[in-house]
């Protein structure tokens, strides 16, 4: 058996935590990622047959029996998953029922998943019908998104037009526009469901007052959409308020899509 604490997934869980930590994306126990792992891979450094414990999911995630997430702790800290990956993580599997985890590894001192394991497991389903390959869900809460969900009308049409317009790599990262729900009760099973029905059409979807989902095939997928729709909030915030010399303009952002050969949102722009 390999040793765990060198498995490239487990390294790269640490990284991006602490990356995202450092960047404010994720203040305090703010956050959550979950990876789909393969049986393969994470039976070359754990006893598949050893369940640690079993905790009750709290809804029905039949479509994921048998699959494997390593998965952030509930109420713990992104900033101390580098220092102690085994009691801020875990690695659990969908057991046959679709209601129960079973504890492979971590939360060693007793822990949970993540409260947002609704949003996480229903949002995998979601994004594995459109993408077979996805398998990554990640929520945190960066400064300049959650600021432009308090004075941007919480529109999807007139959410996504503003992000396009204020940098050019935008439409170029996420062509489909991005989700927005209302503000709403988090960790919930209907906030789960709300989310993953978004992402049937969004890999991005912002929680008004609240934060980000961003999803993908990989770490870098999924941190890289939610990097830019945080950049390009940043712009708005940094310029709404100021008189505007220069604009991207639908015509522009057509130009773009020509030239990216993109599979964008036509209804989106006023062309
Ligand atoms: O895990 O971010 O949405 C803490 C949260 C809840
Ligand atoms: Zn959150």
């Amino acid at each position: 058996m390999k040793n765990i604490f060198e498995a490239p997934f487990l390294i790269e869980m640490m990284r991006t935590t602490a990356n995202m930590y450092r960047l404010g994306y994720d203040e305090r126990n703010g956050g959550n990622i979950s990876w789909m792992l393969p049986a393969e891979t994470v039976g070359e450094y754990l006893d598949l047959d050893n369940v640690i414990r079993t905790i009750p999911t709290g809804f029905d995630a039949s479509p994921l029996k048998g699959k494997i997430f390593i998965v952030t702790g509930t109420g713990k800290y992104f900033k101390n998953v580098e220092v102690d990956p085994e009691t801020n993580l875990g690695i659990i599997r969908i057991a046959a029922d679709g209601t129960t985890a079973e504890l492979l590894w971590g939360f060693k001192d007793g822990g949970k998943f993540t409260s947002e394991l609704p949003a996480h497991l229903m949002s995998h389903i979601s994004r594995m019908s459109i993408d077979p390959e996805n398998r990554i869900i990640m929520h945190c809460h960066p400064d300049y998104t959650l600021a432009m969900t308090q004075v941007h009308p919480a529109d999807e049409r007139a959410i996504t037009r503003t992000l396009w317009k204020q940098m050019t790599e935008s439409i170029v990262v996420f062509p489909e526009g991005v989700g927005v729900l209302p503000w709403m009760v988090c960790g919930t099973n209907a906030i789960g469901e709300a989310t993953a029905e978004k992402m049937k059409e969004y890999r991005i979807v912002l929680w008004t007052l609240h934060g980000i989902y961003g999803c993908g095939r990989d770490m870098d997928e999924a941190f890289g959409l939610i990097e830019t729709v945080e950049k390009a909030a940043k712009m708005y915030m940094l310029t709404a308020h100021l008189p505007k010399a220069n604009e991207i303009t639908d015509e522009n952002l057509v130009d773009l899509a020509a030239r990216f050969n993109l599979n964008y949102r036509k209804d989106f722009l006023d062309i």
